[in-house]
Formats: C-alpha cells, sequence, structure tokens
C-alpha cells in the first residue's frame, strides 16, 4: 500500500508543476480532475466555473472547442487562479521532437504558454520528451507519459508500459508522472513502490461511480478501486461529472463534489490502511 502523503511528497519534486499540484491537492483536499470535453466556449466555462472550487485540476482538449479564440484561453487561467486548479492540456503528442515541438509552442493553441502539464504518447522513443521538454522545461511545464490506457485491448503493456517507465526515469526535471491505471515506481525495479525512493504522478483516467463503460471501449472504474486497490493520485473524471446537459451546473456542482469526497475519503483510507 502507497502510504506517501500528498503533502510529504512535494519536496521529492523540483519540477515546479509537479509541486503546485500536489500543493493544491493538499490545500483543496482534492485529488480530483475534471476532463472538459465538451465543444462549445460558453458549456465549457460554465462546467469549469460549476466544478471550480471541487477540483485539483481542469484538464482540456481545446481542439473539439468549434468556437476556440485566444481569449478563451485567457478565461481559463483567470479561473485557474480563481479557484485555485491546475491545467492539463490533454494533448497526447505523438511525433517526432521537432514536430511535437512545434505542435507544443505554435500554432492556434500555443499550449505551452498556458498549460501547467501536458501529456505525451511514449511510441516515437525518447526524442517526443526531447522535443517538448526542449520548450516546457524553462517556462517551468511537466510532462506525463501516457504508459497505460483505460481503454478495452489498449496496445499499452508489458515492455510497451516498462519502457515509458525508463523514459520518465531519464527526465525527472520534465517527466513528473504518468497517465496509468496504478503505480509505476516498481515497475523495472526490484523494489516495491513505495520502496524505491522514486516519486512519481499517477494520473488515472477511466473514473465513474454509476456505469462501467460508455459503449467505445472506455472502462470505470471507482475512485476506491483507482486510489485505495491500484495506489493511484489522482482521478480524473469527464462525464461522470457534467453528464449531457451541461446547463445544469448545480448538479454538475454536486457531482463534481461527489467525486472530490469519494476521491478523498479514498486516500484517507490509504494513508490509514
Ligand atoms: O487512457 C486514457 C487516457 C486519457 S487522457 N483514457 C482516457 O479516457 N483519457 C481521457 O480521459 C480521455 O481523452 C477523456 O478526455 C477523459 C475521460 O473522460 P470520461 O468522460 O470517460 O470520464
Amino acid at each position: 500500500m502507497y502510504k506517501h502523503s500528498y503533502a510529504s511528497r512535494i519536496q521529492n519534486h523540483t519540477n515546479p508543476a509537479a509541486r503546485l499540484l500536489l500543493e493544491i491537492m493538499e490545500r483543496k483536499q482534492s485529488n480530483l480532475a475534471v476532463s472538459v470535453d465538451v465543444t462549445k466556449a460558453q458549456d465549457f466555462l460554465a462546467i469549469i466555473d460549476a466544478v471550480g472550487p471541487y477540483v485539483c485540476m481542469i484538464k482540456t482538449h481545446v481542439d473539439v472547442i468549434e468556437d476556440f479564440e485566444p481569449s478563451l484561453v485567457r478565461t481559463l487561467q483567470a479561473l485557474s487562479a480563481k479557484y485555485d486548479f491546475c491545467i492539463f492540456e490533454d494533448r497526447k503528442f505523438a511525433d517526432i521532437g521537432n514536430t511535437v515541438a512545434l505542435q507544443y509552442a505554435s500554432g492556434v493553441y500555443k499550449i505551452a504558454e498556458w498549460s501547467h502539464l501536458t501529456n505525451a504518447h511514449p511510441v516515437p522513443g525518447p526524442s517526443v520528451v526531447t522535443g517538448l521538454k526542449s520548450v516546457g522545461l524553462q517556462r517551468g511545464r511537466g510532462l506525463l507519459l501516457l504508459a497505460e490506457m483505460s481503454t478495452a485491448g489498449a496496445l499499452t503493456t508489458g515492455s510497451y508500459t516498462e519502457d515509458a517507465v525508463k523514459m520518465a526515469r531519464a527526465n525527472r526535471d520534465f517527466v513528473v508522472g504518468f497517465i496509468a491505471q496504478r503505480r509505476m515506481e516498481s515497475v523495472g525495479a526490484s523494489k516495491t513502490d513505495d520502496t524505491t525512493g522514486e516519486d512519481f504522478l499517477i494520473l488515472t483516467p477511466g473514473v465513474g461511480l454509476d456505469v462501467k463503460g460508455d459503449g467505445m471501449g472506455q472502462q470505470y472504474r471507482t475512485p476506491r478501486e483507482v486510489v485505495v486497490g491500484a495506489g493511484c493520485d489522482v482521478i480524473i473524471v469527464g462525464r461522470g461529472v457534467y453528464g449531457t446537459d451541461y446547463s445544469l451546473t448545480a448538479k454538475i456542482a454536486g457531482q463534481a463534489k461527489r467525486y472530490q469526497d469519494e476521491g478523498w475519503k479514498a486516500y484517507l483510507e490509504r494513508l490509514t490502511a
């Protein structure tokens, strides 16, 4: 059982984005990240305004927003300051180093300018980290590698996952952890997760309290299964929080509070088990 508290782990990280996330988690007593996957800027902002008090992080897919304008990012940053949450653009970079550096810094979205954390598929090998790091490190940004996915039949298993952990170990100033379904410290190591002396942030999607899947391959586990059973740090919840009617902001806020409570209760159970 991984028993280290979020507060005690801040000192294990030099990366400013990793430290900020752990500080916010402790301050707000929240290990909930809400993934806001909606296509209208107005809905996007209304959901963030509703869930803001309950989350440590907002995860975005900016490229699905149909009426995106650069001002939306400034509003998002203002909400991040108002409600005290980190921003994680779930870009899933997966190209050669030179291309991902351009995609991260430039284009319409200029992700590196506003997103504390982003992520990458390890599939191109270490050069994907080198490219992103050349843009993000100097700005105090952090990277998560997708070591495992939540979907049925995902190819992210065995030696692929092990190689993702190796890529992270070689870049600990920038790679702060993983998108994964369990802890990763013991992968490729002969010790248990909590005795390696390593500290990766484990952010875990595929979390839901009411349903087990979405009919398109997504697989859900409960916050307790993820945090106590698998030792993960942050639960990422999308549709389980905001449902299908985005105008029901009081209900959305209630769901966020429900997931915050469940996630934190599970964390306290893990610490004291
Ligand atoms: O393995 C993964 C990795 C990610 S980042 N499985 C996922 O579902 N995600 C993302 O988490 C996905 O892109 C989506 O934004 C979110 C899950 O949303 P939900 O509505 O199924 O909770």
